[in-house]
């Protein structure tokens, strides 16, 4: 018998065809959250889960009897219970490779959006006030030769690098682990500890996994520590930042502004980052392009594939699955 699967969200008619070749298919065609105990009820008699946009917690895989492929559409996996997967010997992937230059993409277009106070102008002129040229009219920050603070330099914040380097910035970045001096050289990106990087930074850009040790990474203190010019810029994930502490923080001019595509609560914004026009928001769009967003699922769906013939794909996140000889 096929293996039977489940997928969360309308990926595509590709996709689905892709894996109807060799597997049952079942995907949802609401494109809205999914209820944990819905996503429970779907997963009963499934093999294998393409989880887009949804939480797979851990009390759902233990629900889930005949699971034993997970493939996650996306980078970020604080939306599974990794170790309820482990636990039950369920080989779990990710995206990486598909969604890094997108998503930078995101955080450079925010930065470049809150520096020259793009949807201010936008209003000015949809609005009709622009009646004639002024001197002084909605000044900007320059991006050109300044410094760009990367906190997290994995794919991602490497990939924002780039782009920096042909604004001629200076880039700052702080992770745990240095990257190979061959990149450093390449990006004439440095490492500095995470003192340097606040307070040198005229762009500071979040690109951190979310983890325990993560969790609110920002906050009031640093923000106190990064100048009163800066801009923190944020397409990781919204609990890294203290959303109370910046929104205080932006209200007291602690630092200049902030581009944001994640919340800490979403779709959930702190009330005050709305009525601030120093914040440009976005409503977790990093990865959304038609492009980015059909590689995903192509990319996703290969992994579901090659999971099931017991495969063992690149981007595995737990590894130790088929380091045991598991066999799915
Ligand atoms: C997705 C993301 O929108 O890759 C990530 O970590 O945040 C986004 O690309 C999200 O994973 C939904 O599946």
């Amino acid at each position: 018998m096929n293996p039977r699967i489940y997928i969360t969200r309308p990926v595509g008619k590709e996709t689905v065809e892709m894996l109807a070749a060799r597997c049952n298919v079942t995907c949802r065609e609401q494109d809205l959250p999914l209820p944990p105990a819905e996503l429970a009820n779907a997963l009963r008699d499934m093999d294998g889960l393409m989880l887009a946009g949804a939480r797979l917690p851990g009390e759902v895989v233990a629900q889930a009897s005949y699971l034993r492929a997970v493939s996650s559409v996306g980078v970020g996996y604080d939306n599974l219970d990794l170790a309820a997967c482990t636990a039950r010997r369920i080989p779990v992937t990710n995206t990486v490779g598909a969604v890094e230059e997108t998503t930078a993409d995101l955080a450079f277009a925010l930065l470049l959006a809150v520096a020259r106070r793009l949807p201010e102008c936008d209003r000015y002129v949809r609005e009709g006030h622009w009646r004639y040229w002024q001197w002084t009219l909605l000044w900007g920050a320059d991006v050109y030769g300044k410094t760009l603070g990367l906190y997290g330099f994995g794919n991602i914040g490497q990939a924002v690098a780039r782009r920096a380097r042909g604004f001629n910035m200076r880039i700052l970045y702080y992770s745990r682990r240095r990257v190979p001096e061959t990149v450093e050289a390449a990006l004439n990106a440095q490492r500095v500890d995470r003192g340097t990087l606040l307070a040198e930074s005229d762009f500071l850009s979040l690109h951190m996994p979310l983890t325990p040790e993560t969790r609110h990474s920002i906050g009031a203190a640093e923000l106190a520590r990064m100048k009163p010019s800066a801009y923190l810029i944020n397409t990781a994930r919204g609990q890294v930042v203290d959303e109370e502490a910046l929104a205080e923080g932006l209200q007291q001019h602690a630092i200049a502004g902030a581009g944001l595509d994640v919340f800490e609560q979403e779709p959930h914004v702190h009330p005050t980052l709305l009525t601030l026009p120093n914040v440009v928001l976005a409503p977790h769009v990093g990865s959304g392009t038609a492009e980015t967003r059909a590689r995903m699922a192509r990319v996703a769906a290969q992994n579901l594939l090659d999971l099931l013939d017991g495969k063992r794909p690149k981007t595995l996140l737990n590894p130790e699955v088929f380091d045991q000889k598991a066999r799915v």
